[in-house]
């Protein structure tokens, strides 16, 4: 071997220590890359999320194309353009789809055109008619959410009970909505109580073609931030998946949708209810990588770069059940309160349909800056219980010291009743005491 990626990194991780500047060459994909450029520091807001900085790396590496992953930019239109206007491929969507997805209102408006099943809400933004909102309210029936439609992922939303609280309502979540996303505008939808959150992942070409890689659960979250995701959703009736989703696809169709995406949907009363579509890949991409054998990232780059996709729905075929565990260095006993710190011990689990996505190693500082993910532990099984005791195994196979995570968290969950029978929805974890 020319090289050793681990090469000094014991070393300057104990003469530093925790409290020093984080070094770029800390981090395995740096020390791996051929090139790296230093884009600000590590606060994201003079890197990751600064345009310009991104782009002049582009320039001074020559890039061709960037890859956009998942959080920070990845669904800014405006980065999306400035990339393209710059002369670079932007691994996604037009600026044009980013946006019109970003507004819930007029994804909502394309799904209703193509057949998608939506919520029975406002359809459209309130005004000041205080009148035609509580008209509005008293159709759709009560409870109604208030929604703001630069929101999404749960920020800027607001459940109304009774029609006295209404009128207050709409204008306190518009006045949120102006601060927190400089838009006031603000939408109503019918209340589901008791959903799954079940999403549908599409590609599109961007020429009008499009396929589906069917479906994922990730109804077990946190205060929004997902904890553990599987697909197939379990227990939902096979035509009911497949009349949903290729309404999905004839969106995409229609709006010449190009790369990854995906759908969600509230799932309650074997009904449907789509909510808002995401333009990037998402966290969750590999139980839907595992159950249809197809690499999303390379399908992703392929399609930016040839505006073709060899992927035929026919061929197609979702085989058994994948687990994925997002494994965060948090200390669950701390009101899963961040835990930075060096990794003193790492042993990766393995073997046969067991895969870890993630950055981790012996020596690695988890620093404060980011978000507290640190890994996934991947699973697959010929059905939903294989999966489970795979992931299981896996778990206990995991290693890793110096730092707090969410690994024993994930056992207790796997081994609850009602994990094991599919019996959940969105909220059973920030309501019931089990993790
Ligand atoms: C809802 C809902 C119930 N009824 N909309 C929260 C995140 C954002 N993507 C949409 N969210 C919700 N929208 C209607 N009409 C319940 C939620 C919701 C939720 C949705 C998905 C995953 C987790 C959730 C946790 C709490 C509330």
């Amino acid at each position: 071997f020319f090289f050793n990626p681990y090469e000094g990194i014991a070393e300057a991780q104990e003469s530093r220590g925790l409290g020093d500047v984080y070094k770029r060459q800390d981090l395995m994909h740096v020390r791996l890359s051929d090139e790296s450029v230093c884009i600000g520091a590590p606060s994201p807001t003079d890197s990751y999320l600064n345009i310009p900085s991104i782009i002049s790396a582009m320039e001074v590496t020559d890039s061709d194309a960037v890859h956009p992953g998942y959080g920070f930019l990845s669904e800014n239109a405006d980065f999306a353009e400035q990339v393209k206007n710059s002369g670079f491929s932007f691994i996604g969507p037009t600026a044009e789809t980013i946006r019109m997805m970003g507004d819930k209102i007029s994804a909502i408006e394309v799904m209703r055109e193509a057949g998608v099943p939506t919520v029975p809400g406002s359809n459209g933004p309130l005004d000041e008619n205080d009148a035609r909102a509580l008209e509005l309210a008293r159709e759709i029936g009560f409870p109604i959410i208030i929604k703001a439609a630069a929101g999404g992922g749960g920020r800027g939303m607001r459940v109304v009970y009774n029609e006295t609280e209404l009128l207050n309502s709409i204008k306190v979540s518009s006045t949120e909505a102006q601060s927190f996303f400089g838009s006031g505008i603000v939408y109503l939808e019918k209340f589901l109580e008791n959903p799954r959150h079940v999403e549908i992942q599409v590609i599109g070409d961007g020429e009008g073609d499009a396929i589906h890689l069917g479906d994922r659960d990730c109804s077990l979250q946190r205060r929004h931030q997902k904890v553990l995701e599987e697909a197939p959703a379990p227990d939902i009736p096979d035509a009911l998946r497949n009349e949903v989703a290729a309404t999905c696809i004839q969106a995409c169709k229609n709006m010449k949708y190009r790369g990854a995406g995906t759908l969600e949907f509230l799932y309650q009363d074997e009904r449907f209810y789509f909510i808002e579509m995401n333009t990037r890949v998402q966290v969750e991409h590999p139980v839907t990588e595992m159950i249809t054998g197809i690499d999303i990232i390379k399908e992703q780059i392929h399609i930016a770069f040839t505006g073709d996709t060899a992927l035929i729905q026919d061929e197609i075929k979702p085989r058994g059940h994948a687990l994925e565990c997002r494994i965060n260095a948090e200390d669950p006993s701390k009101n899963f309160q961040p835990s930075p710190g060096i990794i003193s011990v790492c042993h990766q689990p393995s073997g046969f349909r067991t895969r870890v996505d993630g950055s981790i190693f012996q020596g690695y500082k988890i620093t404060p800056y980011y978000d507290s993910m640190v890994c996934k532990l991947i699973c697959h099984g010929r059905n939903r219980n294989e999966a489970i005791q795979r992931m299981l195994r896996s778990l206990d196979e995991f290693v890793i010291e110096g730092i707090t995570t969410t690994i024993d968290l994930h056992k207790k969950l796997l081994t609850h009743k009602k994990f094991v029978e599919s019996d959940f929805n969105v909220s059973w974890l920030d309501n019931e005491k089990i993790i």
